[in-house]
């Protein structure tokens, strides 16, 4: 039984650890502690330690059109979230060269939202490159795309997003955050060893809780290997373009942009004049510098390959071809923990008591951000998951995700400049 006097230790403090703290911490839940081995929030190695991220509605499968409309509810309304919300637009396209894969996806993108009431009167087609100028008239490269813009969607500033949702749970004094000190193993005690009772922690100490859940990313592995079946770590390249005062001041409201072959971008933070800017790929797994058979993050993630490089070089050719040859700054790779079949995994760990996981983001739940801790606190006190493609799955089949376009490589089989 779980109720708001059960203790719970939620290990990671990325977009799913936050948000469950404060979820937790909103329906009344008086004992919540938030484990995290990064000193200082954004944690260095969360998907969500980025200068912003997509949100949107359109999915492939409508299921997600629902949770993400609910996510971006919060986004437009709750205090907390909205400042940092920035409802550009969205326009989504294809190049002429784009593989059917991706015109496909474009499609049931649009399928998702074009007959959905919360959508109506917000998007517009796109066939020609006047129509991409009628809509972000400062684009002036070929840009021989066609797709629509979506107005009811943008981006989030992610980093300072994680920051207000770290101050506000700080602010509960029901929250205790411990920073600088991560889960070094899981403790069990019970007949058979299988009752999860906390952890032990990086500096030796025991962490003990009623409730533990495992929140760490693309490196759940590391702690959990029997999710190495369904999880696998896999990372996406994230450049920026320091842009002066009057070129990020001309990009000003630009929609985020993603031609979904070549890759996307996003209007120019107002503070610092970065304009992120990612190639489009099929991501890199680490099986390579790992341990016992994984792919985890490794140590160094600040660069990127020279070929995602020239993709990125590439997608500004043909919308601010100006920018082209500029220097990429702040190279990273993004880990994420991708799931086979792009599902979340939110469920109890099989064959332990008190041990629940909230992993899987598979490169879509940043958006999720105000929303997916109630997820959390569902399985937490039901525990079971009811939402059967969000449950435990021992393989989650080798199936590639339908929106992305390339082959997936390991890093151990890139140059690196
Ligand atoms: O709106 C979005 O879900 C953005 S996904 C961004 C991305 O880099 C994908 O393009 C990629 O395929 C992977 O899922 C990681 O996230």
């Amino acid at each position: 039984m779980t109720d708001i006097n059960t203790s719970i230790l939620i290990v990671g403090g990325g977009t799913f650890g936050l948000s469950t703290a404060y979820r937790l911490a909103k329906a009344g839940y008086k004992h919540i502690t938030v484990l995290e081995k990064s000193a200082s929030i954004p944690p260095r190695d969360s998907a969500g330690n980025d200068l912003n991220k997509i949100i949107r509605a359109e999915y492939e499968d409508p299921f997600y059109t629902d949770l993400a409309l609910q996510a971006m509810h919060e986004w437009q309304t709750h205090p907390l979230f909205a400042p940092h919300f920035h409802q550009t637009g969205y326009l989504l396209a294809n190049s002429p060269a784009a593989p059917e894969k991706a015109k496909l996806t474009l499609q049931k993108s649009l399928a998702s939202i074009s007959s959905h009431p919360s959508f109506a009167g917000q998007i517009q087609p796109i066939q020609s490159r006047a129509d991409i100028r009628a809509v972000a008239p400062v684009f002036d490269g070929p840009m021989r795309w066609t797709g629509y813009l979506n107005r009811m969607a943008g981006y989030a500033h992610a980093a300072s997003a994680l920051r207000a949702l770290y101050a506000a749970c700080a602010a509960l004094d029901v929250v205790t955050l411990r920073l600088g000190e991560g889960a070094a193993s899981l403790l069990f005690d019970g007949d058979g060893d299988d009752t999860c009772v906390g952890v032990r922690t990086t500096s030796g100490s025991e962490l003990r809780a009623d409730r533990v859940v495992l929140t760490l990313g693309a490196s759940v592995a590391s702690l959990l290997p029997q999710m190495a079946g369904q999880i696998t770590a896999r990372a996406w390249s994230v450049g920026h373009v320091q842009l002066a005062p009057d070129e990020a001041t001309r990009l000003r409201g630009i929609p985020v942009t993603y031609a979904r072959d070549l890759g996307f971008f996003f209007e120019p933070d107002a503070e610092t004049g970065l304009l992120k800017v990612c190639p489009a790929a099929a991501g890199y797994t680490n099986f390579v510098s790992a341990e016992g058979g994984l792919s985890l993050p490794p140590e160094d993630s600040d660069w990127i390959p020279p070929e995602d490089e020239e993709r990125i070089r590439a997608l500004l050719r043909d919308t601010l071809p100006a920018l082209a040859g500029r220097d990429i700054v702040d190279k990273k790779l993004c880990w994420c923990a991708d799931a086979a079949d792009t599902e979340y995994v939110i469920d109890v760990v099989p064959g332990k008591r008190n041990l629940i996981v909230a992993s899987g983001d598979s490169g879509h739940a940043f958006k999720m951000l105000p929303v997916v801790g109630d997820w959390v606190r569902d399985v937490l006190e039901k525990g079971v998951q009811d939402v059967v493609r969000w449950r435990w799955k021992e393989q989650s089949g080798k199936g590639e995700a339908s929106w992305r376009v390339g082959m997936t490589m390991d890093l151990g089989d890139l140059r690196r400049e």
